[in-house]
């Protein structure tokens, strides 16, 4: 039994894509002849329920994914429910339990923990434990043997084109069927490629995939998307890589068989390095479908991009904005906000960027200016500890790391009030939100409200004392921590 618990930002037909992860490491299962449910707690309307009817004797184990983050909240109230009514062990993987193995398996509720890419390892361990023979010769696996805990050396990265085909059949896919590319109704994700070659400090690449790039013979991903456009009836494909646009060869060859093949009307990307973009034919991108790509700005200053080892300076970052604004393709520009060493010019080098693309290229959409973030296995981290910030030393304390600027101790006192005004109110500064509640004609009016009062933030630069945003911010939280409540209460 494999898990996809709630993340805590789940919107129903919004941004609920499959469990990648977990169909990736039940493809050989399944090869092999074993049965593997999935079970996505954010889909599944009596989850808790569903769990205890699956679950007998014949389960070999229950596998949990995580990332950081309030992820972790539900992953442990679902092991723990499993832990009280099953004798079987259970298995973490996922990015989180990777990078704090040590702290993973020092929870009650963890028996075993797979590190990094877990298609090779987890079939390995699945074999041991249903022989019954035991696990301690497997490599990639962290895991405890009364108090004694045990990592296992090191495995190394899969070739990706050995593995088995995702078993899409697994998921109830149309469940994940989601409008994702503008203009197109119908889109599912697939992965091309996994790793980054860059050195940002922010990222988890380095330590995960140790900055290594690997990739699928794209001759294969074109079948892949055929098949899923035919089997699903898609419009849409979205590529999940950690950097799609590593190769640029390999975009334009991709780019002119989707052309030549007529494979899928339009497909969108997320972790776009903007540096990659710089060799790329735009206008193959566009013949080719490419409706949408998220992009990493991360700053408007030269001292920041250099800081976080970005590798990229502004009039660069302008060049391609402009390139962007003759074109059809909708670029989601991603900032941050929160570095130790920005001052409040950096910060308005920042605005005034987010401006100059709102000028520039008016369809383009912004990101609500995200906290900078000490995840686990980046160099951030470790650089952050400088500044006082304490890394949480249990794994239940990572389910909590909704840090707001109060309690980021890396970012300098004086900046932390805008710093988290502007994470509230760059939501509203553009028409990203209005967007996804088109439905909701209540919701619409809200949003609108907000958007103008946003507007006047942004425009006058008032960030300093934003009231309106900030009970916003409350009654979020609110919402999310009495939403895992109720999920406590309504178990079964
Ligand atoms: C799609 C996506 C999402 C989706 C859903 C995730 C999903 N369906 O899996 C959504 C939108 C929900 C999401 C949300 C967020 N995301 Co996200 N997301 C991604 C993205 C782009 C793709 C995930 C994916 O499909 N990967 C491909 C699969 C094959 O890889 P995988 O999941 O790592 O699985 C492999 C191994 O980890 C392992 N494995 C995984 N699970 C398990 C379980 C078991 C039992 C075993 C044995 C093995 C195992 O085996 C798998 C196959 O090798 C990744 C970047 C990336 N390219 O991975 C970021 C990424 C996972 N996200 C990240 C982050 C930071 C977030 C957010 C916090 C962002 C934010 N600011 O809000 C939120 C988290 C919300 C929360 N509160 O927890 C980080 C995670 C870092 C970390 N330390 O956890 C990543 C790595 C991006 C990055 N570069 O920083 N995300």
């Amino acid at each position: 039994m494999l898990i996809f618990p709630k993340t805590g930002q789940d919107l129903k037909n919004i941004s609920i894509q499959m469990p990648m992860g977990l169909m990736c490491i039940a493809a050989p299962l399944v090869q092999e002849g074993y049965r593997v449910t999935i079970l996505d707690q954010r889909i599944e309307e009596y989850f808790f329920r569903k769990v205890k009817q699956c679950l007998s004797n014949e389960h070999v184990c229950a596998g949990i994914t995580t990332m950081t983050g309030s992820q972790i909240l539900y992953a442990l109230q679902i092991a723990k429910f499993i832990r009280n009514i099953s004798h079987i062990p259970i298995v973490w993987g996922g990015n989180h339990p990777t990078l704090m193995a040590d702290q993973t398996i020092r929870n009650e509720n963890v028996d075993i923990v797979v590190r990094g890419e877990g298609e090779i390892t987890f079939l390995e361990l699945i074999n041991n434990l249903y022989l019954k023979k035991p696990i301690n010769g497997i490599n990639g696996i962290s895991w405890r043997d009364g108090e004694t805990i045990y990592h296992n050396p090191e495995r190394d990265f899969c070739d990706l084109d050995g593995l088995h085909p995702v078993p899409y059949d697994l998921i109830d896919a149309e469940k994940y069927i989601l409008s994702q590319v503008p203009g197109k109704r119908r889109s599912l994700e697939v992965y091309t490629s996994r790793g980054c070659p860059s050195n940002c400090i922010f990222c988890y690449n380095k330590s995960f995939n140790k900055s290594r790039y690997r990739k699928k013979n794209i001759n294969a991903v074109i079948e892949e998307i055929e098949y899923l456009a035919k089997r699903y009836n898609l419009d849409s494909i979205v590529i999940n890589d950690d950097n799609f646009f590593a190769d640029t060869e390999r975009i334009h060859y991709f780019c002119k068989c989707l052309i030549a093949k007529k494979v899928i009307q339009g497909w969108g990307c997320l972790g776009v390095r903007i540096d990659c973009l710089e060799k790329i034919n735009f206008g193959l991108l566009e013949e080719s479908g490419c409706k949408q790509l998220y992009i990493g700005i991360e700053s408007g200053s030269e001292k920041i991009l250099s800081y976080i080892k970005k590798n990229i300076t502004i009039n660069r970052i302008k060049d391609i904005i402009n390139r962007f604004s003759g074109l059809k393709i909708i670029a989601h520009y991603n900032f941050m906000v929160g570095y130790p060493i920005e001052d409040r010019d950096d910060l308005f080098h920042t605005v005034e960027l987010a401006r100059y693309i709102m000028k520039t290229d008016p369809k383009a959409y912004l990101s609500s200016f995200h906290l900078i973030t000490p995840y686990p296995g980046t160099e951030f981290y470790e650089m952050v500890q400088r500044y006082g910030f304490v890394p949480p030393r249990a794994l239940d304390k990572w389910a909590n790391i909704r840090w707001e600027t109060e309690n980021a101790a890396w970012i300098p006192p004086k900046m932390r009030k805008i710093d988290l005004n502007l994470t509230l109110l760059t939501y509203f500064i553009d028409r990203k939100g209005l967007d996804r509640v088109e439905h909701n004609i209540l919701l619409k009016i809200f949003f609108k409200i907000l958007m103008i009062l946003a507007k006047w933030h942004w425009r006058y630069r008032k960030f300093k004392f934003c009231p309106e945003f900030r009970l916003l911010n409350r009654l979020m939280n609110y919402k999310i921590a009495s939403e895992a409540e109720k999920d406590i209460l309504n178990r079964l």
